[in-house]
């Protein structure tokens, strides 16, 4: 839309001379109201992840490509660091920010649960989902779901170009390869599937990158930059919201190349943990500090922790424990906490 709404305005200027000012705003919001209607937003979930952001733009280019006219990538929250470098890397720019649902028609990429989409969602129309979640979800009608169970959105997108034979140029293969080496973490979480590691191999000559692991150690240090967060920055970064049974939860990850230069700041960031637990009224406060180099994850742990105990038969100290080979939030947290709660 903003694209349009810049082309109208150019118009708009050099008619400026010859129409009465008052007709060309009529005129300009006629056009922006025509195309507010008729927009189809992809956006990711909230504290969007590299996967997020990449997929919506990479979605709609296929979309755009194959046809549909109207499509426009969104994000529902911040850029992280770590997608920032990505997208100056392939030189694309930061879709646009959308905070509310309200009669809004909506694709939904790498997430479809309701607590992790965008604000009034119920109050839009979700058209059509593609993800690699856990399903979490309801439609009156009938709407393409498209799923599979493979380490990034992005993995599923490469294959529809691939298969559709949609042309694929640097800069998307630049993105669908960055989303599918993030969310697998350059393929040592256990969410990776082969598929993601084909579909990386496919794309990285498309994308002129040649050493995977070069480059995906690059964008997890860009993403480690932690001296200019405050500790609510690098809480918000990528938390999540889950309600199970009735329990709810918050749960952090970041990924880090050395747990350890978070470790001085424990403190402020158990206190960060509280304030949230108490502000969003949750009953139980998790940071997950992935470490990609030494493969496991420090655990810090505000609220009903008893349950984290439990599930991992292991004993908090001082509020964290070290779990060792944890790096996936979906598959080695979410579902152990699923089964005690
Ligand atoms: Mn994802």
């Amino acid at each position: 839309m903003a694209q349009l709404v810049e082309r109208c305005l150019g118009k708009a200027e050099v008619a400026s001379s010859n129409l009465a000012q008052g007709s060309i705003i009529i005129f300009i919001k006629l056009i922006i109201i025509g195309d507010f209607k008729m927009t189809t937003y992809i956006f990711g979930h909230k504290n969007p992840d590299t996967d997020s952001i990449c997929s919506a733009i990479a979605y709609a280019d296929f979309k755009t490509k194959n046809g549909e006219k109207n499509i426009l990538a969104a994000r529902i929250g911040d850029i992280n660091n770590e997608t920032k470098f990505v997208l100056d890397k392939f030189d694309i720019s930061a879709p646009k920010l959308l905070t509310d649902g309200t009669d809004k028609k909506m694709i939904l990429v790498d997430h479809n649960q309701e607590t992790q989409s965008i604000n009034n969602r119920d109050k839009g129309e979700v058209v059509e989902v593609l993800d690699h979640h856990n399903i979490n979800f309801q439609s009156a009608g009938t709407i393409p779901f498209i799923a599979d169970a493979v380490g990034a959105t992005a993995t599923i997108l490469a294959t529809m170009y691939f298969e559709t034979k949609t042309p694929l140029d640097k800069k998307i293969a630049g993105l669908l390869l960055s989303a599918i080496i993030s969310d697998t973490v350059i393929f040592k979480s256990p969410t990776t599937t082969d598929k993601d590691k084909t579909m990386a191999k496919k794309l990285a000559p498309i994308a002129e990158i040649k050493d995977l692991n070069a480059f995906g150690i690059e964008m997890f240090k860009a993403k480690s930059v932690w001296g200019d967060m405050n500790s609510a920055d690098i809480i918000e970064m990528d938390r999540k919201e889950y309600d199970m049974s009735g329990t709810k939860i918050s749960i952090t990850q970041v990924e880090t190349v050395d747990y350890t230069d978070l470790v001085p700041r424990k403190k402020e960031l158990l206190d960060e943990l509280l304030r949230l637990k108490e502000l969003r009224d949750m009953n139980l406060s998790v940071l997950l500090i992935t470490d990609i180099i030494k493969e496991g994850c420090l655990l810090l742990a505000v609220g009903d922790t008893g349950k984290i105990e439990k599930a991992y038969n292991k004993k908090l100290e001082n509020c964290e424990m070290w779990l060792d080979g944890v790096l996936s939030r979906k598959k080695q947290v979410v579902p152990l906490l699923e089964k005690v709660f």
